[in-house]
C-alpha cells in the first residue's frame, strides 16, 4: 500500500461524485469518459487523492443499491488506478463496494459512517490494510438533519472519536491508518460546524491521528454568507481551508482542487515563518 505524506503540508483530496443527485456537481461526471476527464484534470491541479463515490450522502437521500453503486464506481476506480499516479479513495460505507475497489487498486477507504453502518467493513480494511477514514455522523443522510442537538458537540464528536478508534483496534486496524473527519454538515446545525471547524485542532491534540475536513462549497457556508447557492460558495470555502491548513488539517476534501492547493500553498509558505513563542 502507497503511504501517505502527513506533514509536509495540508493534503487536497478532490471530489469525483460519479453520481447523479450529489449537492453541487450530481450529473456531470456520471459517465465514464467525464469521470475520467474529470480525474485528469484534478490530477493535473495537484491533487494528491481522487475521492470516488457512486452514492450521494446529502441530506435527505436515499441509499443505492449495491449493484448499482459498484456499477457507478468499479470502472473508475480502475481507470483512474491504471493511469494517474495518485492515492485513490472509495467513498463508501459498504464493504463490499469497498473490497471490490481496494483490488482494483483505492488505497484509502472513506466510510462516511465510521465503521458504523456496515459490521463487515473492519475486516475489509484491515485485511488488505488501507487507510480508513472515520468520520462521525449523527444518524443517516436520510434523517440526520432533523434536529440535531449537542449538549457538548466537540466532547460528543471526541468520545465518538474514541469508541470507533477502539472498535477499529480491536478488528485488527493498525491505528497508524486511522484519518478522523468531524462530519461537517453530517448532522450538525450552523453553530455545530462552527465549533467543530473553530476547534479543529482539538481532535490533533486528543487522538495524534492524521484529520480530515470536508467543508467545500456547504450549506453552513451558504447560511454565513446570506445565503448564497453551491456555485457561490467558492470564497467561502477557501477561507475555511485557509483556516485549516493554519490549524494543522491534515487532508482536505474538495470540488476545487487548482484554488485550494493554491491556498494552502501560500498559508504553507507564511507558516514556515512563524517565530516559534
Ligand atoms: C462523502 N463526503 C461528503 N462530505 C464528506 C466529508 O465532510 N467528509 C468525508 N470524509 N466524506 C464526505
Amino acid at each position: 500500500m502507497k503511504k501517505l505524506k502527513f506533514g509536509e503540508r495540508t493534503l487536497i483530496m478532490g471530489i469525483l461524485n460519479v453520481t447523479p443527485d450529489s449537492f453541487y456537481d450530481g450529473g456531470r461526471y456520471a459517465r465514464l469518459d467525464e469521470a475520467l476527464r474529470r480525474a485528469e484534470q484534478m490530477v493535473k491541479e495537484g491533487a494528491d487523492i481522487i475521492d470516488i463515490g457512486g452514492e450521494s450522502t446529502r441530506p435527505g437521500a436515499e441509499p443505492v443499491p449495491l449493484q448499482e453503486e459498484l456499477d457507478r464506481v468499479l470502472p473508475v476506480v480502475e481507470k483512474v488506478a491504471a493511469n494517474f499516479d495518485v492515492h485513490i479513495s472509495i467513498d463508501t460505507y459498504k464493504s463490499k463496494v469497498a473490497e471490490e475497489a481496494i483490488k482494483l487498486g483505492a488505497d484509502i477507504v472513506n466510510d462516511i459512517s465510521g465503521l458504523g453502518f456496515d459490521p463487515q467493513m473492519p475486516e475489509i480494511v484491515s485485511k488488505y490494510g488501507t487507510y480508513i477514514v472515520i468520520m462521525h455522523i449523527k444518524g443517516t443522510p436520510k434523517d440526520m438533519q432533523r434536529n440535531p442537538h449537542y449538549e457538548d458537540v466537540l466532547s460528543e464528536v471526541g468520545d465518538y472519536f474514541a469508541e470507533r478508534i477502539r472498535l477499529a483496534e480491536l478488528r485488527g486496524i493498525q491505528r497508524d491508518k486511522v484519518i478522523l473527519d468531524p462530519g461537517i454538515g453530517f448532522g450538525k446545525l450552523l453553530e455545530h460546524n462552527l465549533e467543530l471547524i473553530a476547534n479543529v485542532d482539538h481532535f490533533k491534540k486528543r487522538f495524534g491521528l492524521p484529520l480530515l475536513v470536508g467543508a467545500s462549497r456547504k450549506s453552513f457556508i451558504g447560511m454565513v454568507l446570506d445565503g448564497i447557492p453551491p456555485n457561490e460558495r467558492l470564497e467561502g470555502t477557501l477561507a475555511v481551508t485557509a483556516f485549516c491548513a493554519l490549524h494543522g488539517v491534515d487532508i482536505l476534501r474538495v470540488h476545487d482542487v487548482k484554488e485550494n492547493l493554491r491556498v494552502v500553498r501560500m498559508i504553507e509558505a507564511v507558516k514556515r515563518w512563524r517565530r516559534s513563542s
